[in-house]
């Protein structure tokens, strides 16, 4: 198993908050996560941690099928978030914490506010008897229909966060639970220092995950002329190697203005060991994988953590602070170094 330590004294631990994992990966909420049986799948493979799908507090059937599609480049979805209710990962929860082995997160909808009220309330009094170290309040799901993102209301984002601040959430440990966000995806330097000034008002925020699937994408199949899902006119959340420039530069930017203060979970095409590197070099200290597991299934932890551990073996980094955040952008020049090219987005260098 891989894990945080080899022969080489390489060791793969980081943190989320104060919550420690043996290594990055974590699967990304929606993937391999919506039953006992996918959870306990994760629970047996080498991720660091596992979180669930987003849960809301009534089990919800999601869009019409078929709502998810993948192919090599990228993945579209529109599930419409389906889940089995918040009393079914409670249990889920309860009976985990007996033969707990990682960090277990919880998605957390806020699409109702009233609903993510009770659910808060709920996991204040339960969580010291459940296996439940993290929450992650999913604020940019992009495909529930007639429902804007919280992540690009400000108005809105601040209440949520007001409410989260005088929640019993706020009496709970930074070493019990790690409280984060899961964030719509900004493309504009102005949303970058707007949400980080208001997401810095609350510092019982520990860490942010970048980035939620890229809203209303379209793919199309050019033979059927006909989209390759079926909910709001074939238009979903597009994840895979295309959104991973806008996972890292959502994550480079966010760093830049949280500094230590919060962490930050990179998401967005990681497939390969390089793409988690990519993502640790702009500042993540953690990394979920979404399209690559409903690809390969659970083993991908294994190769991946193989991957990491390999290119730190050939860097002489000897742990995840040696790089973290630590892009060097003094001497960019047209001399790209491809020597390591198993990248899904095995680039080359295109002078202009
Ligand atoms: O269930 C979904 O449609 C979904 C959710 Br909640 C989310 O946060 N991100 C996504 O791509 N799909």
């Amino acid at each position: 198993m891989a894990s945080s330590n080899n022969n080489n004294n390489i060791s793969l631990e980081t943190y989320i908050g104060n919550i420690k994992l043996d290594n990055p990966f974590l699967n990304a909420s929606g993937c391999h996560c919506y039953s006992d049986k996918e959870l306990d799948d994760l629970n047996k493979s080498d991720s660091g941690a596992f979180i669930t799908k987003t849960i809301t507090m009534d089990i919800r059937k999601g869009n019409p099928e078929p709502r998810y599609f993948h192919n090599a480049h990228l993945s579209i979805n529109s599930m419409g978030l389906p889940n089995l209710g918040f009393t079914n990962y409670n249990n889920y929860a309860y009976t985990y914490k007996v033969s707990r082995v990682k960090p277990l997160f919880f998605s957390i909808s806020t699409m109702n506010i009233d609903n993510t009220k009770q659910m808060i309330e709920n996991l204040s009094i339960t969580y010291l008897d459940s296996g439940i170290k993290g929450l992650e309040f999913n604020i940019s799901c992009p495909n529930i229909i007639g429902k804007g993102q919280m992540g690009y209301d400000m108005e809105q984002l601040n209440d949520f966060l007001k409410l989260i601040s005088i929640s019993p959430l706020n009496n709970i440990s930074r070493n019990d639970i790690a409280i984060g966000l899961k964030m719509s995806p900004y493309f504009d330097n102005y949303q970058f220092n707007q949400v980080a000034d208001i997401i810095k008002e609350y510092p019982r925020i520990d860490f942010i995950t970048c980035i939620n699937g890229i809203g209303n994408g379209l793919v199309i199949d050019p033979i059927r002329e006909q989209s390759v899902i079926k909910p709001n006119s074939g238009c979903g959340g597009l994840g895979g190697s295309i959104v991973k420039p806008i996972g890292l530069s959502n994550v480079k930017k966010f760093k830049a203005l949280f500094g230590e203060k919060i962490d930050i979970i990179g998401c967005g095409g990681v497939s390969t060991g390089l793409d988690a590197f990519e993502y640790i070099l702009s500042g993540a200290n953690a990394v979920s994988v979404g399209t690559q597991l409903m690809r390969e299934g659970p083993h991908v932890f294994n190769r991946l953590n193989e991957e990491l551990m390999e290119i730190m073996e050939d860097k002489e980094y000897k742990k995840i602070t040696d790089y973290k955040n630590k892009i060097n952008f003094n001497n960019v020049n047209n001399n790209v170094n491809t020597n390591i090219s198993n990248s899904s987005l095995d680039y080359s260098l295109t002078m202009c």
